[in-house]
Formats: structure tokens, sequence, C-alpha cells
């Protein structure tokens, strides 16, 4: 095996994921899925030709400054790689790959159950039954939410996992609004039914829910602050399937605790795994563990291509999905 690039996984995958890589490399897999303490992902960048590495491992300029010579590539099994000092790792002649396109259905899927999921207090009903089972049965004005049908969305970055979310939204009778950085092809603004706001502020000032989908990179870090949730309407509800850096957490609390928002649907927290307790006391608010790609499905495809990305690369080709810093 000494002959082999050894390829270091810092969390336990599905099992098919392992059995190829075991297969094709030399790998060192963790079986029992203990995230890597800082000093495990010190020592596995010093020692490893490639590492696969998820959103759980902080791979900052400190860690990355003590990676060793035989680590020439990062596979990150996610397609956000904000968990990764990019820069510093192109310094250092590190590739870094991710794995886009794969996780974009499942995400959208998500993010569409969460935009349904508050203004009809599916989970407030859910939970009702469940803890106390006392529904005395129908009534005209029992558990009304609001229309879904309609109103207006709008997407904070239309990205893949945004355009995703426009095609099932527009399906729903939503009206699709969004901001990016550029202005997607006409073509594709014309099939989603799109339509473009240069100013955010402006987009969130109209909007009745909002999607978060864009990735989570320096510029994009409290996109969201306290002034421009501001700008909401009180009847608004905000959706994050994205990164919880994207929203200013604290803000966002606040506004809830105050009425002055209707509610929010979040995947996502700014420092996972703790959530804020105060997003926890509101009926309307509903929270996932960071569910947002998590099925069978998706988890395999994520691991083809992780492997895809090393083979290629260990073939000596650029690999597929390499991440450049300006992308993020
Ligand atoms: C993944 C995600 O589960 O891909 C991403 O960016 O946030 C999640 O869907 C996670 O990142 C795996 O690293």
């Amino acid at each position: 095996d000494s002959e082999r690039p050894t390829v270091i996984v810092t969390r336990k995958l599905p099992e098919v994921v392992e059995t190829r890589l075991r297969e094709l490399f030399d790998a060192k897999l963790n079986l029992d899925d203990k995230p890597f303490s800082r000093d495990e992902l010190i020592e596995a960048v010093k020692t490893a030709h490639v590492l696969v590495s998820t959103v759980t491992d902080k791979i900052d300029r400190s860690v990355l400054s003590q990676a060793g010579p035989n680590l020439k590539l990062i596979a990150q099994f996610g397609t956000g790689v904000d968990n990764i000092d990019l820069e510093t790792a192109r310094n250092r002649s590190i590739l870094v790959t991710n794995t886009p396109g794969v996780l974009t259905e499942d995400t959208a899927d998500m993010t569409m159950a969460l935009i349904l999921a508050v203004p009809r207090r599916l989970a407030e009903g859910s939970h009702l039954l469940k803890s106390e089972g006392d529904w005395a049965g129908w009534s005209p004005t029992w558990m009304l939410g609001h229309r879904i049908f309609g109103k207006r969305l709008g997407i904070v970055g239309m990205g893949r996992i945004g355009q995703a979310v426009a095609r099932r939204a527009r399906a729903f009778g939503l009206q699709v609004h969004y901001h990016n950085r550029r202005r997607v092809a006409p073509e594709v603004e014309q099939e989603l039914g799109a339509t473009y706001w240069d100013s955010l502020d402006q987009m969130l000032a109209r909007m009745d829910i909002i999607s978060v989908n864009c990735p989570h990179t320096p510029a994009t870090y409290h996109l969201l602050s306290a002034r421009r949730l501001a700008l909401l309407k009180p009847s608004a509800y905000i959706v994050n399937t994205a990164r919880g850096e994207v929203i200013d957490e604290n803000a966002l609390a606040r506004m809830i605790e105050n009425n002055e928002i209707a509610g929010a649907a979040l995947d996502v927290f700014e420092h996972e795994p703790a959530v804020n307790p105060r997003l926890l006391k509101s009926d309307n608010v509903v929270v996932l563990p960071h569910m947002g790609s998590a099925t069978i499905e998706g988890r395999i495809d994520m691991g083809e291509k992780v492997i895809i990305n090393i083979k290629t690369f260990l073939d000596g080709h650029s690999p597929p999905d390499r991440v450049h810093p300006a992308m993020f």
C-alpha cells in the first residue's frame, strides 16, 4: 500500500462509497464518524496525499500552514466550501474540488418544503397532535395559515439550487423574483419566469417569502444584515437552506421575538451544531438540523463525484469539479 496515494477521509460515508474508496486508493476511513479534532485534522493534512473533507472540518489558514508536501488535493464531500480557506490552499498549490450538481434537486425539494412549512403551520399541526392529542376536531377558524399561491418569492442567489427552487416555486403558483451577483441568461430567466432585481434592498422590501440559496463567502457573510432584514415586510417569511452565516442570526431572532417578521424556516445556523436558543421559542420558526441534501441517493452521488475528482487528479488531469477562489 505504500505505493498507493493515501486518501484520508474525515467522516463516515455511505458503505458503497467507502468500499470503492478502499478498492481504488490507500483509504484511511473514519468508521466511527466522530468528527476530526483540530489536532487530527492537522495530522491528516501532514500525511495525506488527498484529504476528503466535509462541512464540519475547519480547514483554515493555520491548519493548512501545517500541510505536508504530499497534500495536493482536498476533495470536499459537499458543495459549499466555506469551511476551507481557499486562498491559502491556492497559495500552497493545493487543489480543492467539491460536488456540485448532485445535491441540487434534494436541496431544492427541502427548500420548497420549508417555503410551505411555516405559512401553512405544518410543524405546529403535527406537534400539536403528537404532544397533546386533544384535538377537538375540525373548525372553520382552526389552524389558519397563509396562502402560498400567488405570493412573491425572492430568491437570493440564482445558481443551480436557486434555479431548481424557482422551477418548483413556479409550479406552486408563486411569482418568482431573484437577486444574484450577475443576471442569469435571458433564456434561463424566461424559462424560470423570474424577475431580476439588481438591488437586493429593493427586492427584500417587496417580497412575501425570501429564500437564501447563495454560498457563504466573505462577500455574503451577513448579507442579510440587521439593516436589510428590517426592510422586509412584517408579513414576510424567510427560508434558509444555504448557510447560517448569510443571515445575521441574532438580528433575525430579535425580529421574530418582536413580531417584525411573520416567520422563518431554517435548515442551517451560524454556529452549527449550536442553535441559537432564541430561535427555538416561537411557533413560527421551523428548524431542521442541516438536512437539505440528506438523501441516501444524494450522498452516494456525492461520493461518486469525490471519487471521480480524486481519480482524475491522480491520473494527472484537471479534476472536473475544481473550485476556484473567485467562484466563491
Ligand atoms: C452537505 C452542504 O451535507 O454540500 C453542502 O454544501 O451544506 C450539505 O448539503 C455537507 O456540506 C457535506 O459536506
